[in-house]
C-alpha cells in the first residue's frame, strides 16, 4: 500500500544478505540490463534476497525482470510488483521459511510465484490481480513444497492457483476472495484445500 516516494532504477541486482532492506516506498525500475520483463528464462532479479533477509517498503515498476529471488528463507512485507516480469517471485534454495505478507502484484503474463526448491511458503494479506497462476513448483519436480496462502484477494488467473507436479506437495487456501481465478489446485498434490 506504498504510496511512490520516487524512483531509482536499478541495472544490478541488489543483494540483500540478512538484515533488513527498507526501500522506503520507493518505485524500482529494472532497466534492460536486468531484462525486458517477457517471458525469457534468462533474466536477472531485482532483489536477491538471502539467509532471512527482509525487504519491505518496495514498488517494483516498469518491467518486473525476474522478480524477487530468494535463498535460505526471506520476508517479504509491503512490496508491490506493479507489472510482474518474467515472474515475480522464486525460491532458489530449501531451507529457510519464506513469508510474504501484505504484497500485491499485477499484470503478470504467466506466473506469480515459482518454487524451485522444498520449501515452506507463507503468503497473507495479499492481492494478486491479472496472471497465469499463482504458484508454479518447477515443472517435473517432485521435492515436498507446502503453501499456505490466507486472507488474499486473486482475481484473473489464466489458469489458476496451486500447481504442481509433486505428490509430496501441500497447499491450503483460506478467508480469501478469488474472482475468475481458474482452477484452485491443478496436479497431484498431496493435499490441496480451500476453506474460503
Ligand atoms: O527447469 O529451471 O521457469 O525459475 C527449467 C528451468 C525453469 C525455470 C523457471 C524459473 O523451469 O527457469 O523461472
Ligand atoms: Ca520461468
Ligand atoms: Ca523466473
Amino acid at each position: 500500500n506504498c504510496k511512490s516516494t520516487g524512483s531509482q532504477s536499478v541495472s544490478e541486482t541488489i543483494r540483500v544478505n540478512g538484515g533488513v532492506y527498507d526501500g522506503k516506498c520507493k518505485t524500482f525500475n529494472p532497466t534492460s540490463a536486468l531484462g525486458d520483463g517477457s517471458q525469457n528464462e534468462s533474466q536477472k532479479p531485482v532483489f536477491r534476497l538471502e539467509n532471512g533477509a527482509t525487504l519491505k517498503n518496495v514498488i517494483i515498476g516498469n518491467n518486473g525482470a525476474d522478480g524477487i529471488h530468494v535463498y535460505n528463507g526471506a520476508t517479504v512485507e509491503n512490496v508491490r510488483w506493479t507489472n510482474v516480469g518474467e515472474d515475480a517471485l522464486t525460491v532458489k534454495s530449501s531451507g529457510g521459511k519464506v513469508v510474504l505478507r501484505n504484497i500485491e502484484a499485477y499484470d503478470g503474463s504467466d506466473k506469480f510465484l515459482q518454487a524451485n526448491a522444498a520449501s515452506t511458503i507463507q503468503v497473507s494479506a495479499c492481492t494478486v490481480d491479472s496472471m497465469g497462476k499463482f504458484i508454479r513448483q518447477n515443472g517435473g519436480t517432485k521435492f515436498p513444497v507446502s503453501i499456505t496462502v490466507d486472507n488474499c484477494s486473486i482475481a484473473n488467473m489464466k489458469e489458476g492457483i496451486f500447481r504442481t507436479d509433486s505428490s509430496a506437495s501441500t497447499a491450503r487456501i483460506t478467508n480469501s476472495t478469488l474472482d475468475n481465478a481458474g482452477s484452485i489446485c491443478i496436479g497431484k498434490w498431496k493435499s490441496c484445500t480451500s476453506a474460503n
